[in-house]
């Protein structure tokens, strides 16, 4: 982008004012605007503060023109039949990303505020965020997000949706942007999300609403100027005796030009006394013209006009001014001042400034506004007629209702509108956008610090040196990786081995594995390891090393209310295709992760309800885990099972718990402050220490075997 004068530049420019601030940007391909001498004066002529990020011309194409404009501007605005998925723009658009993020890491230290801004940079964040983890990254996007159903046509969605995700904040313009956003997070990743926020790796991202805003001192500035006060009374003596309507766009498929003029033509047919009374002035500037749909555009809408012309002109009215180029942004303001009527007809409009600098310009005997309901301005601005752009019939309307609407009425919603993008304004909408992404740090920092530790493995095998040790090992996520399918995650012969070592040292060292799974299952696989206690179904029942008998924690617990519980369940699995019921000794389960998750998340709360409700005074808890939905008694927990273990065994020097989920965390919670409780993975845990992953886990292991054996061979010798 090339530093001008108006927009997002004047929204940002007191950020760059002050010398501490950069901005960073691509300079426009050099053919396009204006050639290469040009584009190298460009370059050279940046002002300071500004970074000019140059690209190498092939990659521009493929990048700019292919990938950004026409794979996901289409895709964005939700137009799935003008998607282009060319495989061969792709790597130009990481390319072009991380050229920017390579630039960026040579501008920006440690401590910086890093603001990304659209869907041409949507990699940025997460290319930043690897390098530097713990960098102040904001995201904005400029333009909608589509239904889940239309941004999962793209290809790359994964990468695109993770690549924003590196951001501390997300910004859209609209509610329903960030709700459609949400939505394919969750189709897409499988993420669950909250209204404000995501977690990703245990790291939280803010997601905002931050309609954007104009500079309204800019346009006041120009219309103080006494030259363009002069050319608002020209266009009024132009236009005397007719009303004045106003289009200003960019030449493009989402701004509803053809509908537009459809509306007008179906005006002047239906209500033949506007004839002569009324001139409609489209400004549009061409853009993006080596792309052919864009070319197509411009003869459509040239042939749209001069139809229209050529049915209703006369030797004294021209129904239609035509002009397909830009205007400063004084000649802007006039029209603006003088038109009686703007008219944004969007198909699809991430906000739409237009709107928003008309209202900037009006005055004592103000104009109305027409806003299509698909363009983010129409959630804003709601004293603005709203109509629906793709119906000719209403359209037409509305703007038969802007032309006869009293001067009482205009007043009275032009002066709502005004309160409105004045107290929204560009710097209020940069200000809040900068306090949220601080505030989003902080909250990231604060969330790290319930993060517990690294464990120090060579303190924990001195400790278990010193004495008897009691361990409590939870499976899955803990000695193997979590496996989509459970039944995939059957142990590795190194975690037998580890498991085996450990349970024959005797001699005071316990060892017992908790898990959710089912008895069957662990039996299959640890039945045959001496010296260990296996506790299945979260707690439910226990093997002790002793007697190899598996019992029930709690006498009495039986299995019938399962027959109550399991049609509700098979009812609805029937209903979700993907899912499927869990039945285990003394739980029941619904598994909902290979289903449609938006469904299945809605399922979930439903049947979470209904069972509640008819289970409500037993003894039994319905639990609602990640996609899954479980009753089992509320007793069966690993903690329990831990004092049962604990009460039946020598008492051990040292406790080590170690476990990766919520069931571990209650027991965590129940140990005592000095015991050593280990968390598998990142985020918020009671326990005290902390290690990544299953490796981790394993490698200590054998530290708490090597340190006990070799402790035993010095009191041997
Ligand atoms: P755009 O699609 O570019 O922006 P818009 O919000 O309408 O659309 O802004 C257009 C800007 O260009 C305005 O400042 C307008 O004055 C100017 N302009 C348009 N036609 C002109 C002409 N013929 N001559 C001179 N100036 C002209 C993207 C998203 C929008 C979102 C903005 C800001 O597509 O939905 O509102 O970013 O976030």
């Amino acid at each position: 982008m090339v530093p001008g004068s108006g927009g997002l530049v004047a929204v940002l420019e007191p950020l760059l004012r002050d010398g501490s601030a950069r901005w960073l940007g691509w300079p426009g391909d050099g053919a396009a605007d204006g050639g290469a001498a040009e584009r190298s004066k460009v370059l050279r002529g940046w002002p300071a503060g500004y970074i000019a990020v140059d690209l190498p011309a092939d990659v521009v194409r493929a990048f700019y023109e292919g990938y950004a404009n026409d794979t996901l501007w289409p895709l964005l605005h939700g137009f799935p039949d003008r998607v282009v998925l060319d495989p061969a723009t792709w790597p130009a658009y990481r390319e072009a990303n991380e050229r920017f993020a390579a630039e960026l890491r040579t501008q920006a230290g440690p401590s910086s505020v890093v603001w990304v801004h659209d869907y041409q940079l949507m990699l940025l964040p997460e290319l930043m965020r690897a390098t530097t983890p713990d960098a102040t990254i904001g995201f904005f996007l400029h333009v909608p997000f589509p239904a889940s159903e239309i941004f999962r046509m793209l290809p790359e969605r994964e990468q695109v949706l993770t690549g924003i995700l590196g951001a501390d904040l997300i910004g859209f313009q609209t509610h329903a942007d960030l709700h459609e956003f949400r939505r394919s997070v969750l189709q897409v990743l499988g993420i669950e999300s909250q209204m404000e926020h995501v977690e990703i790796d245990a790291r939280v991202v803010r997601l905002g609403v931050f309609p954007i805003g104009i500079v309204p001192g800019e346009w006041a500035h120009i219309l103080a100027q006494r030259r363009v006060q002069h050319r608002v009374e020209q266009l009024r003596d132009r236009y005397r005796g007719q009303h004045l309507v106003l289009a200003v766009d960019r030449l493009d498929y989402t701004k509803g030009i053809p509908e537009r003029l459809r509306a007008y033509r179906r005006l002047l047919r239906d209500d033949p006394k506007r004839r002569g009374r009324v001139s409609l002035l489209q400004v549009a500037i061409p853009t993006r013209e080596r792309v052919p749909r864009y070319r197509e555009l411009r003869r459509h809408v040239n042939d749209l006009v001069a139809e229209i012309s050529g049915e209703f002109g006369t030797p004294e009215w021209t129904p239609i001014v035509h002009m397909l180029r830009a205007v400063s942004r004084s000649e802007l303001a006039a029209l603006y001042a003088a038109a009686d009527v703007a008219w944004i007809t969007s198909l699809r409009d991430g906000m739409n400034i237009v709107a928003k600098e008309y209202v900037a310009c009006q005055s004592r005997d103000p104009g109305v506004l027409i806003v299509s309901e698909f363009a983010g301005v129409a959630q804003e601005l709601g004293e603005a007629l709203r109509v629906n752009p793709y119906d000719e019939i209403a359209s037409a309307a509305a703007l038969g209702r802007a032309l006869d609407m009293p001067r009482d009425e205009r007043s009275e919603r032009m002066a709502a509108l005004t309160d409105r993008v004045l107290d929204g304004n560009a710097a209020v909408w940069r200000d809040r956008f900068i306090r949220s992404l601080r505030q989003a740090v902080r909250e990231r920092e604060d969330h790290r610090r319930t993060e517990a530790p690294k464990l120090d493995s060579g303190a924990l095998a001195k400790a278990a040196a010193r004495g008897g040790v009691l361990l409590c090992l939870d499976y899955d996520g803990t000695l193997v990786e979590i496996a989509p399918r459970p039944e995939n995650a059957r142990p590795t012969r190194r975690v037998l081995d580890v498991v085996r070592r450990l349970a024959g040292l005797g001699n005071g060292v316990c060892v017992a594995l908790l898990s959710g799974r089912r008895a069957d299952d662990l039996e299959r696989w640890f039945g045959d390891v001496p010296g260990l206690w296996l506790v299945a179904e979260h707690g439910a029942v226990l093997r002790s090393a002793n007697t190899r008998e598996w019992q029930t924690l709690r006498a009495g617990a039986g299995e019938d209310w399962k027959l109550r519980v399991r049609p509700v369940l098979e009812d609805f699995a029937a209903r979700l295709p993907g899912s499927l019921i869990e039945e285990k000794d003394l739980s029941i389960a619904w598994h909902h992760r290979l289903g449609d998750r938006e469904f299945g998340n809605w399922l979930a709360q439903e049947l979470a309800t209904t069972l509640e409700h008819q289970l409500g005074g037993s003894d039994l808890r319905v639990l609602r885990g990640r996609a899954v939905v479980e009753v089992r008694y509320a007793w069966a927990t690993k903690a329990e099972a831990y004092a049962a273990i604990d009460a039946q065994t020598p008492d051990p020097g040292i406790v080590v718990a170690v476990g990766d989920d919520e069931t571990d965390e209650e027991l965590f919670e129940r140990l005592a402050p000095d015991d050593w409780t280990i968390k598998v993975g990142r985020g918020p845990t009671a326990a005290r220490w902390s290690v990544d992953g299953p490796d981790e886990v394993l490698a200590a292991l054998d530290a708490i075997a090597d340190g006990i054996l070799a402790a035993r061979q010095t009191t041997s010798q």
